[in-house]
């Protein structure tokens, strides 16, 4: 029997370690202290999160895969077939592979900064899908999109953005993300997921769970860290806390000193008070309105829309003459 092909994998993450230590150090030492989130998704974290989309208070995953369950085929049909599908954020890219047989796409490239996470699944990927032309994308694309051309040869490139992540931006972020996926969605375009505004209660209990998982996996950002600057953070001393700022419509998550703490890294380090905060995500919640004009701004064509019942949540695809 021939052997499986193994996909092409191309990674740029870390490329500039020293810049993204120096980054990660000058944002620890403002006031208010951040960690950008792109710091959850080591292999660890990436568990983490795909335990939190199997959590009863967090919505966001399966209200979504309702939406593809009951709608994928009139999307499919929007989009058409045969395509280069760009999965954003593919994580064990499950929701795209679920997608495959309705999309039929000739090519897949999955892109996501969790770079060992990504090498696992793309490898079973390949054996259940050996027709398709498959590689992976190591890459922190929250700032930069370098696709090589010859990753997505002469086919339409569909990208796919499940998952609210857009929502990890703020809407200016946002909207220079998109800008830069629409000038590479040139005759294809943008399948996207959108968490949309809710009653506080379902919002705040999505992102303080009872079994305190996102409590873990805001917390092992500190893990993370400590590997790549080698900083001395001790996760047990900070406090999980999540909750709704109405007035910017995100849930913002932050890990709070339970006493004075001094933390180091080489060259460095800083006291934090006690009860002082590192701001670690923002996650945007839209309404369906806003968030289509937004695609409108980035320079999409008007977009289709697909919701639950209840309107919790929402899939576009936005189409990119
Ligand atoms: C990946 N992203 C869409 C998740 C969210 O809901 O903002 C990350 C997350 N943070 C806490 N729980 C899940």
């Amino acid at each position: 029997m021939p052997l499986p092909k193994s996909p092409r994998f191309i990674q740029t993450w870390l490329a500039d370690a020293e810049g993204e230590r120096a980054a990660a150090r000058a944002a620890l030492e403002e006031t208010p202290a951040s960690v950008a989130p792109k710091f959850f998704y080591d292999r660890l974290g990436s568990h983490l999160f795909e335990a939190i989309t199997e959590l009863d208070e967090y919505y966001p995953t399966r209200t979504e895969a309702t939406i593809f369950a009951s709608h994928g085929a009139e999307m499919a049909k929007a989009i058409g077939a045969g395509m280069a599908l760009v999965d954003l954020g593919a994580g064990n890219c499950a929701k795209a592979a679920r997608l495959f047989p309705l999309l039929e796409p000739r090519r897949y490239v999955a892109v996501d900064i969790s770079v060992e996470f990504l090498r696992d699944a793309l490898r079973e990927l390949q054996r259940d899908h050996p027709q398709v032309e498959i590689a992976g994308v190591g890459e922190d694309f929250s700032t930069r999109l370098d696709l090589p051309a010859d990753l997505l040869g002469d086919d339409r490139p569909v990208f796919f953005y499940p998952g609210s992540s857009i929502g990890n931006f703020t809407p200016a972020e946002a909207l220079g993300f998109l800008s830069r996926v629409r000038e590479r969605a040139g005759g294809g375009g943008l399948l996207i997921g959108v968490d949309l505004v809710k009653p506080r209660a379902v919002l705040e209990a999505a992102y303080d769970d009872g079994l305190g998982v996102t409590a873990a996996f805001n917390r092992n950002a500190l893990l993370n860290l400590n590997r790549l600057i080698g900083s001395d953070f001790a996760p047990g001393q900070w406090r999980h806390v999540a909750f709704f700022a109405e007035a910017e419509s995100r849930i913002e998550m932050h890990l709070e000193a339970r006493e004075a703490l001094d933390v180091s890294w080489p060259g460095g380090g800083r006291r934090f008070a006690a009860g002082e905060r590192i701001h670690t995500e923002n996650s945007c919640k839209y309404t369906a309105p806003d968030f289509a004009d937004l695609l409108m701004r980035a320079g999409f064509d008007t977009p289709r829309r697909w919701t639950d019942p209840a309107g919790w949540f929402a899939v576009f695809w936005a189409p990119a003459r």
